[in-house]
């Protein structure tokens, strides 16, 4: 697949559908090592009718769901099995540590996170990733996958 993935490559990659992909593109990839993808952050966003109605901000809980999908394009393409194995190929993501929220994320905004692999079995991915906005970190985590 040739850099970027779009949409139509990502589906291929993730199960998730709108609403709740939230990973646009992909621009960098270096298998098992490193992952750069974006979201761009529209004020038509479903979650923006609610969270908050005079002050529309991405629920932070959910930009660590797309810093793990992100992560989950990492491993899945890093571990080709899980990518052959078409029937019941999944990942979960079974912990979250140190999660940080260091900045709000607002409509308009684009986020674009690095995700680098901190500790990798064939079967469990330990990742270190960071959520930037205009250069500055928004979030970061470490996320724990389990690939099956
Ligand atoms: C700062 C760092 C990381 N995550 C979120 C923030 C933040 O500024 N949140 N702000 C929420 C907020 C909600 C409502 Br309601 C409101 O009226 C305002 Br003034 C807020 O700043």
């Amino acid at each position: 697949m040739d850099l970027p993935l779009t949409y139509k490559d990502i589906i291929k990659i993730l199960p998730h559908r709108h609403p709740f992909l939230f990973v646009d593109m992909i621009t960098e990839l270096e298998v098992g090592k490193k992952v750069v993808g974006i979201k761009n952050v529209t004020i038509n966003e479903y979650f923006f009718t609610g969270h908050f109605p005079e002050k529309p901000i991405m629920p932070g809980v959910l930009v660590i769901e797309a810093m793990a999908q992100v992560g989950g394009i990492l491993a899945r393409l890093s571990e080709p099995e899980s990518m052959t194995n078409k029937k019941d190929n999944a990942i979960y993501f079974v912990a979250i540590d140190k999660v940080r929220f260091r900045k709000p994320v607002f409509p308009g905004d684009q986020i674009i996170f690095e995700l680098t692999p901190m500790r990798k079995g064939s079967r469990i991915w330990k990742m270190k990733g960071k959520a930037m906005v205009n250069k500055e970190i928004a979030a970061e985590a470490e996320l724990v996958a389990a690939l099956r």
